[in-house]
């Protein structure tokens, strides 16, 4: 390709017309539905995304047209919470659960997070890519253009930083947007075990600094449990957290109330994550910070939990409401957004408005995207997903079916 070429593709006008969008438009209600809607993308942003009939016909004489044939568009969906980073698999483990062992019972007997260190630790950089990689393409394949990934199963310094290493060449092996998460405060490695506060001196603050110098650290996340941190060692890892300005965001009240939803607000925190314990002063903390809540229910199903999280109170309180698939191995191995968005309406209640904008808007909101991605609004990154469907709540009614026609990751389409 010549340099005039390059340049001419660097120019290109494109217009999809014809389609049916939802654009997640905050200022517009419901969905954003616009019925006979035109997208324009120059340099893979969107210049124009509303009604064809007010498109200026300067663009129409100019660009390269492609007719949607009335298929709806949705913004690309962003899975905002994954532990898709990580070697080996805890099928062992599902079965010990079948039999009666539940999640807490493992992870006190040293399983859980702990043995996915072992298989983890065992990989290379380029050996954890590879061993991703099938759970990215299933994720993409549904239209998912923005995704978090999380350390967290390292535990070390050398393992969390080839943690973040690898999930920064997910970004270059595809094309999908990467944030990454320092998870460093997930578990206790067993030479630590009864003492985090040496764990978090000795590894996972050296570990934050090393992996911020270098680029890797988009935010920082703990699990605040009964099993592994709590409120004041989640503090300490926080407050590196803000002396190197990194946003936060946090594991909180999946299996118990430590108060750690209103910690991750009190820091201003992006997200507080899974929530199914979380109380009407942690609602009120959220609410106040404007910290999102991200809902996991990929790992509420498959611990058993019965404790749903508190949606009316949430609502209420215009708690934003974002939602993932938690993919990880040992709670939620689940590598669906679209089977997520079944879960969250079915499991928790959500409206398939709340389920859509919870995978696309909200979840960007989670990640601190939300003037990049998210919804299909000119000035944004053109991250779109096409589908062949007759109402956007096929998206959320169908179990294990996927729709989607076509993914638009910054203005260039990859078919399925
Ligand atoms: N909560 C979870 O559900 C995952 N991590 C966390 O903090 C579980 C991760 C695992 O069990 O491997
Ligand atoms: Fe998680």
């Amino acid at each position: 390709m010549t340099g005039n070429n390059l340049f001419a593709q660097e120019q290109r006008t494109r217009l999809w017309r014809n389609g049916r969008m939802a654009t997640l438009d905050p200022a517009k209600p419901g969905l954003g539905i616009v019925e006979k809607g035109a997208i324009v993308i120059e340099n893979g942003r969107i210049s124009y995304a509303g009604p064809e009939s007010e498109l200026p016909v300067s663009i129409i004489e100019r660009a390269e047209i492609t007719d949607l044939e009335g298929r709806w568009v949705t913004p690309g969906l962003v899975d905002c919470h994954t532990h898709i980073v990580h070697g080996g698999n805890r099928a062992q483990e599902f079965e010990m659960r079948l039999e009666g062992a539940t999640y807490e019972e493992i992870a006190r007997a040293g399983g859980g997070i702990v043995s996915s260190v072992k298989a983890t630790n065992a990989l290379s950089v380029e050996g954890l890519v590879q061993a991703s990689l099938p759970r990215l393409d299933t994720l993409l394949s549904e239209g998912v253009t923005t995704i978090e990934v999380k350390s967290g199963y390292g535990l070390s310094i050398a393992g969390e930083l080839k943690m973040l290493e690898a999930a920064r060449g997910l970004g270059s092996a595809r094309p999908v947007r990467v944030r990454t998460s320092y998870l460093g405060a997930h578990a206790t490695p067993p030479e630590y075990k009864g003492r985090n506060t040496d764990y978090i001196t000795d590894i996972v603050l050296p570990a934050l600094d090393e992996a911020h110098e270098k680029g890797l650290v988009d935010a920082v996340d703990g699990f605040c449990e009964g099993i592994a941190f709590s409120t004041e060692e989640i503090g300490y890892v926080f407050d590196r957290a803000e002396a190197l300005g990194l946003p936060v965001k946090l594991h909180a009240e999946q299996l118990s109330n430590l108060g750690g939803a209103e910690l991750a607000a009190d820091y201003g925190a992006l997200s507080a994550d899974h929530l199914e314990y979380l109380d009407d002063t942690g609602v009120a903390a959220m609410a106040a910070a404007g910290t999102v809540a991200v809902l996991l229910p990929g790992a509420f199903y498959a611990i058993n939990e019965t404790q749903k999280p508190p949606v009316k109170a949430l609502r209420a309180a215009g708690v934003p409401i974002a939602i993932a698939t938690d993919c990880n191995p040992g709670t939620s191995p689940l590598t669906s957004l679209l089977l997520t968005m079944n879960m969250s309406a079915t499991l928790f209640g959500l409206t398939v408005e709340e389920c859509i904008a919870g995978a696309t808007r909200e979840g960007a909101r989670a990640l601190g995207l939300l003037d990049e991605t998210g919804t299909i609004e000119a000035g944004k990154s053109a991250d779109l997903a096409i589908w062949d469907i007759e109402s956007p709540a096929e998206l959320v009614y169908r179990i294990g079916f996927n729709p989607l026609f076509a993914r638009v990751f910054k203005g260039e389409r990859i078919d399925r």
